[in-house]
């Protein structure tokens, strides 16, 4: 009886053992956790965006805490203390506006939870707050449509009316696409922006946008929209009014997305300057370097292309 007590007991412990072996190996090596707040859902460079850092994180076998704060800083906020509290092994953020960070990225240094700022710039006074940053270059993107206005109009001798849609007020891709096309031409006293709205980066926005234009302002000779949505909703509202965009109204937006890089077929769109979405893989690379101590670039800035109606439209990326 003895005997078969301690046989007993040897196939327990061996049992045991052999799970606590399973367990150990089921767990993936450098498994982190890493909550990502997004501002919103505005566009379709937005939506790509999104979508680009959920299957990077599913490819990197890491754990994704995604919250969608839908245009709203204070959800963002709320978001990232939420993931605080869970003792997330990173924060990541791509900011609705630059300011009014501070607070809650000291409560993140206080909890030791590394910050990566993603897509938009945040404005501090203690740039130590945030471990690194992964995004675009606006203030280069204005200075790249402003180029492609200087050119266009390279022999025109005349005042050339220019319109702007600007993006959401306070976010940093407005700040530095409304300064950097403004470097560019205010070099040339031929050209002047006449006037500026803000259509918030959205579609039904820029429709709105072109409308308050058409009305307050006639004989437009370009329009700058600082994202593609906003540039077909006032494409919509152009032809609606028999004004033939791309013909009568030179046309220029941002992203290069797939339905912008559309209408640039279609002639409908003039210049494409791109700012590319799809930082997943970098930002999933960057998280797990400095969650594992290796080293890392603190600022990692994404190419910017210019793509025109005289390119070769083989060329064009597909989306
Ligand atoms: O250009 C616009 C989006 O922050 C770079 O936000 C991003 C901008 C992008 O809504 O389409």
């Amino acid at each position: 009886m003895k005997k078969l007590f301690f046989l007993v007991l040897f196939f327990i412990t061996l049992l045991f053992i052999g799970c606590r072996a399973e367990q150990e190996t089921v767990e993936p090596q450098g498994y982190i956790v890493f909550g990502f707040s997004q501002l919103g859902d505005e566009s379709e460079w937005r939506s790509a965006h999104s979508h680009d850092i959920k299957s990077a994180a599913e490819f990197e076998d890491i754990q994704l805490l995604f919250d969608n704060a839908q245009q709203q800083q204070f959800n963002q906020i709320k978001a990232i203390r939420s993931f605080i509290l869970k003792g997330v092994d990173v924060i990541a953020f791509s900011p609705i506006v630059e300011e009014g960070w501070d607070n809650v990225l000291m409560e993140a240094r206080e909890a030791g939870i590394p910050v990566i700022v993603v897509d938009r710039k945040i404005e501090t006074d203690d740039p130590s707050l945030y471990t690194a940053f992964i995004g675009s270059d606006f203030y280069r993107e204005g200075v790249r449509a402003g180029e492609f206005i200087l050119e266009r109009f390279d022999n025109v001798d005349r005042e050339i009316r220019i319109a702007e849609i600007s993006g959401t007020i306070s976010s940093s891709p407005m700040i530095g696409r409304y300064e950097g096309v403004r470097s560019v031409l205010n070099q040339d006293p031929r050209f002047e922006i006449v006037i500026s709205v803000s259509g918030d980066f959205m579609r039904s926005r820029g429709r709105e946008s072109m409308e308050v234009i058409l009305q307050e302002t006639p004989d437009i000779d370009v329009l700058f929209a600082h994202n593609d949505d906003m540039a077909l909703g006032a494409i919509e509202v152009l032809e609606e009014h028999g004004i033939i965009p791309g013909v009568d109204m030179i046309i220029i937006s941002v992203d290069a997305q797939t339905s912008g890089l559309e209408a640039l077929r279609q002639g409908r769109i003039n210049c494409l300057v791109e700012c590319s979405p799809y930082i997943g893989k970098e930002l999933m690379e960057l998280a797990l370097a400095i969650v594992n101590g290796e080293p890392f670039n603190r600022y990692t800035y994404t190419e910017t292309r210019v793509f025109t109606d005289r390119d070769d439209f083989d060329t064009l990326p597909v989306r």
